[in-house]
């Protein structure tokens, strides 16, 4: 079932609103504590399941351990959250070590869901599992050595092979970072890894000038493939994180067709602006029904909101607003 098939979650634009996107006015649709051993449930990924929508979400527990959760929801704004994280079984390997896991991508290619996730291992890289049923989860090899961080899989292979975006950083809290795109057979081994892009210079773009990282998994359109990504600037009060679009070239996707040089959302409300990390907007999904889309996103670190848009209004805005 895809996104195309179900109504996804929508609220029309607000009449005063000029924006291409718009918030949901009930957001956060996840509150810190929908898990009761809960700190805060924030960047995580959902995708279209059964008659419904299932997600992984990225709760730091109240010891503050970072994990991720299944969760389950009919319309995608009510969520079913296991009060437990996910338990990995071996999959294409037996080394299923993780330290920690946070912000989950999802995505379903040809018979299964995979997920990604930034990995615990001597340092944060990539982590891969599977699932048919977002109950039993398979975990594969990690996809890079590390450091690294937001993983996130194209919905359907690349001439003939599994393409995956992600950001080489540090140990920290990486004060530089690139996007890439790496390319796999069979979901174990990664290479012929190309740039993407790279941050904007601080007079043409500075909400993208420190770092940036892809959000949502692409979404296939007419032009190519629209992302969803995050934007960083480090200001005296600390990074902040906002939200731009691009659009990558069909066949050759390392090849930035059109980026925002605007932000299309940044942290404005209150529960983007405080929270245990001030100034977030982190997307990690969106579903897409054709006309229609919704973005999830984390905010603050702390909590999750949905924002929409019109799909064709947002490429007329990517292409007529690129850096
Ligand atoms: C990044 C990650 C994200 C987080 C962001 C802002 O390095 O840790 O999970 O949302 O920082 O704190």
């Amino acid at each position: 079932m895809s996104a195309k098939d179900i109504s996804i979650p929508w609220e029309e634009r607000p009449e005063e609103c000029k924006d291409v996107m718009w918030r949901y006015s009930s957001n956060p649709i996840v509150g810190r504590y929908d898990i009761p051993s809960s700190n805060s449930i924030f960047n995580s990924a959902v995708v279209p399941f059964g008659d419904g929508y299932a997600g992984v979400f990225r709760s730091d527990n109240k010891a503050v351990q970072m994990n991720i959760y299944a969760g389950f929801s009919k319309d995608g704004i009510n969520w079913d959250i296991n009060h437990t994280p996910i338990e990995m079984k071996p999959g294409n390997t037996d080394m299923i070590d993780s330290d920690y896991k946070y912000d989950p991508r999802v995505v379903f290619i040809e018979d299964r869901y995979w997920v990604t996730w930034c990995n615990g291992y001597h340092g944060p890289t990539i982590g891969i599992a599977y699932t048919f049923d977002f109950v039993d989860f398979y975990q594969c090899e990690n996809a890079f050595l590390p450091f690294n961080r937001n993983g996130v899989l194209f919905p359907e292979k690349i001439d003939g092979r599994y393409a995956m975006l992600s950001r080489p950083s540090d140990n920290g809290h990486t004060p530089f970072g690139d996007i890439y795109i790496s390319y796999s057979p069979d979901m174990k081994y990664w290479g012929e890894h190309r740039c993407v892009m790279k941050v904007a210079d601080f007079e043409d773009s500075a909400w993208q000038c420190t770092k940036i990282g892809a959000g949502s998994a692409p979404i296939r359109i007419n032009e190519g493939w629209l992302i969803f990504y995050h934007g960083v600037i480090n200001t005296c009060r600390g990074f902040r994180y906002s939200m731009g679009a691009a659009i990558l070239d069909s066949e050759n996707p390392s090849k930035v067709l059109y980026r925002t040089q605007p932000y299309l959302l940044a942290p404005n409300e209150t529960y983007e602006l405080t929270g245990d990390v001030p100034n977030v907007i982190f997307p990690c999904a969106a579903l897409c029904d054709g006309e229609k889309v919704a973005v999830y996103y984390g905010a603050a670190d702390t909590v999750i909101g949905l924002a929409f848009g019109y799909l064709d209004e947002i490429v007329a805005f990517t292409k007529n607003n690129s850096l």
